[in-house]
């Protein structure tokens, strides 16, 4: 059986924009869609129920975290991940590739693998293609990513060339290892920075081992953004129009209607979460700094035109004090918050899609949002 499956709904009249659903083991989720990150078998501060409430239909989890604590022994003797953290719907795990490239300074890239030490202990550790699979294959995610290489953003021609080129082989390596292809589907990731023949390459050697979807790897590495956009555009033409689509690691508001624009699927991004819990909210006219003392006495919510539980009962001066004396709640409050205002957004630009109007939605978009974009 086909663990993951792809309905393409509808394109966008205006901008090409694809609406559709993705089914999982776990049940399935309308696209164009954000995941949240929840890193260690949490989506910091958010309980599954108040993920529920959300309507987050899917999460996102990774392997080199939870392989180094609690170790993937534990949670497969849990049942899996999804048992041992509550949560029933579709999870997502990162292969762990890009941790390794991300956290770890002392690392070797082999053709087996990446030898490297934990970004906490300075241990020595190991991981491959194989690895990679084994491990993903205990959590028993909903969707695994194969094991690729993340290059920085500038790479030589050179260097991104033989990079691909070993991300394919390692592409095939995972496919080979990867034993639950009845009910975890493995997706490929293609790399080749902002060079569109690699791009082309990448496609074309992930394409013919037919992957249930593709990722789109390597943006968001600090390149400009019009970098972005521009892959972006050569890219996902190449890409087939019947498997989903996940750029990795993009979640900034106006990169999910770029991204959406541009034929994305899906997305995740520490973003959301990450910048509640210092205190900053994203709201429909750019973000709001809520620890900042001008709200002190500033007894509205966070955005006067969000509908989430925290907007309709909790004040900017309350949160405000809340974070300010670094109160578990006031984290929780913004954290819930700003997931509300990212899932809400993709449900309008489903909408806008399923009425043609996304460009339109775009532009009234960005002009409350504070970003004059074309
Ligand atoms: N590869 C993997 N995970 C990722 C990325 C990638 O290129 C990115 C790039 N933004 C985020 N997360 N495996
Ligand atoms: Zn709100």
């Amino acid at each position: 059986m086909k663990p993951i499956t792809y309905e393409l709904m509808k394109t966008c009249k205006q901008t090409g924009a694809r609406l559709g659903r993705v089914h999982t083991p776990h049940g399935s989720f309308d696209t164009p869609t954000f995941m949240p990150v929840g890193t260690l078998a949490t989506v910091k501060t958010m309980s599954p129920e108040e993920l529920e409430e959300l309507n987050a239909n899917i999460i996102l989890s990774n392997t080199y975290h939870l392989w180094l604590r609690p170790g993937d022994d534990i949670i497969g003797e849990a049942g899996g991940l999804h048992q041992f953290m509550n949560w029933n719907k579709a999870i997502l795990t990162d292969s762990g590739g890009f941790q390794v490239f991300s956290l770890s300074d002392r690392r070797e890239i082999k053709e087996e693998g990446v030898h490297f030490r934990h970004h906490l202990s300075g241990e020595k550790l190991f991981l491959s293609p194989e690895k990679a699979m084994q491990i993903q294959n205990v959590l028993g995610s909903d969707i695994m990513m194969a094991f690729d290489e993340c290059p920085p953003y500038p790479a030589t021609y050179d260097y991104m060339k033989a990079s691909v080129e070993r991300t394919s082989r390692w592409a095939e390596r995972c496919l080979e290892a990867h034993l639950r292809q009845n009910d975890q589907g493995l997706f490929g990731i293609i790399q080749g920075g902002e060079y569109e023949d690699l791009r082309k390459q990448s496609i074309e050697d992930l394409t013919s081992l037919d992957f249930p979807g593709y990722a789109v790897g390597g943006l968001s590495v600090g390149e400009p953004k019009h970098i972005m956009n521009e892959v972006l555009e050569f890219t996902t033409p190449l890409m087939p129009s019947n498997k989903p689509r996940y750029l990795m690691g993009v979640g900034s508001p106006d990169s999910l209607i770029d991204g959406a624009i541009r034929g994305i699927d899906m997305f995740d991004c520490v973003l959301p979460t990450r910048i509640a819990r210092n205190g900053t909210c994203m709201t429909s006219f750019g973000r709001l700094v809520v620890r900042n003392a001008k709200y002190a006495r500033d007894f509205r919510p966070i955005d006067e035109k969000c509908e989430c539980h925290v907007c309709k009962n909790y004040s900017r001066a309350y949160i405000r004090h809340l974070i300010k004396c670094n109160e578990t709640f006031g984290f929780r409050l913004t954290t819930y918050h700003n997931l509300y205002f990212l899932l809400n957004l993709m449900r309008k630009v489903r909408k806008a899609i399923s009425e043609d109007r996304l460009g339109d939605f775009k532009k009234a978009f960005f002009e409350q949002y504070g970003l004059n974009q074309p």
